[in-house]
């Protein structure tokens, strides 16, 4: 359409617990975009390809043990060295796609513990998201799923207490950055019910939603 190649592209991130469908909505999400002409590009956080990410890669499959507070900076390290790609792509008309982004790193951490004054303070000023849709299944119904348990955080105790710092997460983009910006979807039901809703809330985004220029995360 005339209106996804003449402005800057769109900045859309999925969140949600741990097998929660987040990966599968996102592939098929680019996929949709691509065939409706659509410059779109998915960007996975943790971007375990890096030398930043293998050590999370390494932290996540219980390869390695970390410190709180410096698996949380690498996290944020892993994702300011994808920044500057990210508003290229943004300012080129490309739509950007991040399964998962900064509020998982504040989510997770702060399900571990550590205080939002230490969590927030590291993703500051990253490219912040149009919008960010929360997908939402009871983490009892996640933990049927195949693979459930095979990374650290996969249990339900952990799972509920990384839903109930989401609901603060939530609370915190709203007031600094206005109600619009955090969505919640469920993620019940099959795989083109969930799309469908996604489609629904991502449609006027991505067809002339987006005017100005990208903003800061927490500014
Ligand atoms: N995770 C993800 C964090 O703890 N902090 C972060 O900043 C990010 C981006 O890593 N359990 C957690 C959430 C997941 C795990 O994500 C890996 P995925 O989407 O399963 O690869
Ligand atoms: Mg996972």
């Amino acid at each position: 359409s005339s209106s996804s190649t003449s402005g800057r592209g769109a900045f859309i991130v999925f969140e949600g617990l741990d097998r929660c469908g987040k990966s599968t909505q996102v592939a098929r999400l680019v996929d949709k975009l691509e065939r409706d002409g659509h410059k779109a590009r998915l960007q996975k956080f943790p971007d375990r390809t890096t030398a930043i990410g293998k050590m999370i890669d390494a932290y996540l499959q219980s390869k390695a043990e970390m410190d709180d507070h410096a698996i949380h900076l690498l996290f944020a390290a892993n994702r300011w060295e994808c920044a500057a790609a990210i508003r290229r792509d943004l300012d080129d008309g490309v739509t950007v796609i991040a399964d998962r982004y900064a509020f998982s790193g504040i989510a997770f951490s702060s399900a571990k513990g550590l205080p939002f004054t230490f969590c927030l303070p590291p993703d500051t000023a990253l490219p912040l998201p149009d919008i960010t849709l929360y997908l939402t299944l009871p983490p009892s119904v996640a933990s049927q799923r195949s693979a459930f348990g095979v990374e650290r955080y996969e249990t339900v105790a952990i799972q509920t207490a990384v839903r109930e710092q989401f609901g603060l997460v939530a609370n915190e983009v709203k007031k600094r950055h206005g109600d619009g910006r955090w969505v919640e979807v469920s993620a019940e039901g099959s795989i083109e019910e969930v799309e469908s809703r996604i489609w629904g809330l991502v449609d006027s985004v991505v067809n002339g939603g987006v005017d100005g220029t990208v903003g800061e995360l927490w500014v």
